[in-house]
């Protein structure tokens, strides 16, 4: 039997081997493997806006008739098949000059519902959310796919457009409405039809909070994990209701935005 001394420059071999062998599959900056598969992850202002209690100016839920009325960007997310996800694989100096030809589109597609996000990452705080958290949280860790701010923003929103899930959703009969209940089979059944691939549904209680879209590597459909849903049978999609109209919320406060950070 090797003595101990002999064991540990083998231990050492093994560990160097085993380092190596990650790399050559491909592990990411910060120490995490690549991911496995992208999901688009869309949510329902109708829902989120009217859980709202605080508007600040990068609220869209607080912008009164202009607010969102169809599913927005939450974020394009690396995954792994095992449902988890990497996550801040490393430090980015974000460069909103990077991204200055998409602001307009990301404020109409990929606003903020909330006010008072910070990141999570490394203890930064962003303005905008959607530019800090999502690019250094999922956007570092969606390489060796996609490399660069623009590169992550731009693939987002052109698979947004690509697959039109509120279009789908509408031209199948489910429509926005405060009054009737869907079957979340019908739902999911219409979003296969046309995307060919099963999204993921994700509720708040009874309403539809987020639907996720998966794809592979090079963004063909596929399904998304089969995890159980927090849905029930029979789902709601609630009309946005605008701040001030008699039916939302009386109790909401404006603040000023660096106190939402
Ligand atoms: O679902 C709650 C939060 O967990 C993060 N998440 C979830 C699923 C997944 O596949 N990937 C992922 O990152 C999201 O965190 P956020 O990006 O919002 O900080 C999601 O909101």
């Amino acid at each position: 039997m090797a003595s101990f001394s002999a064991q540990i420059p083998l231990c050492f071999a093994l560990m160097m081997a085993i380092c190596l062998l990650i790399g050559v599959n491909g592990s990411i900056e910060g120490g995490q493997r690549e991911f496995d598969y992208f999901a688009l992850s869309l949510q329902w202002p109708g829902t989120i806006c009217r859980q709202t209690r605080h508007c600040c100016s990068s609220n869209a839920c607080c912008r009164g008739s202009n607010s969102p009325t169809e599913f927005t960007i939450h974020g394009l997310w690396p995954d792994y098949n095992d449902g988890t996800w990497p996550a801040c694989c490393a430090r980015t100096q974000f460069d909103v000059k990077e991204i200055s030809t998409l602001l307009d589109a990301l404020e109409k597609y990929w606003p903020s519902l909330y006010c008072g996000k910070s990141s999570t990452c490394f203890s930064g705080k962003g303005l905008f959310w959607a530019h800090e958290v999502a690019i250094e949280k999922h956007g570092t860790c969606s390489s060796p796919v996609i490399r660069d701010e623009y590169s992550y923003f731009i693939t987002t929103i052109n698979v947004y457009f690509k697959y039109n899930v509120t279009k789908i959703l509408n031209e199948a009969g489910y429509v926005p409405t405060n009054s009737e209940r869907y079957p979340l089979g019908g739902i999911v059944s219409a979003i296969e039809n046309s995307f060919r691939a099963t999204p993921e549904v994700v509720c708040s209680k009874e309403a539809v909070e987020e639907i996720r879209l998966c794809f592979y590597k090079d963004f063909k459909p596929r399904n998304c994990l089969g995890s159980k849903t927090s849905c029930p049978k029979y789902v709601s999609l609630p009309a946005y209701v605008s701040m001030g109209s008699e039916e939302s919320e009386s109790d909401i406060a404006w603040i000023p935005d660096d106190e939402a950070l």
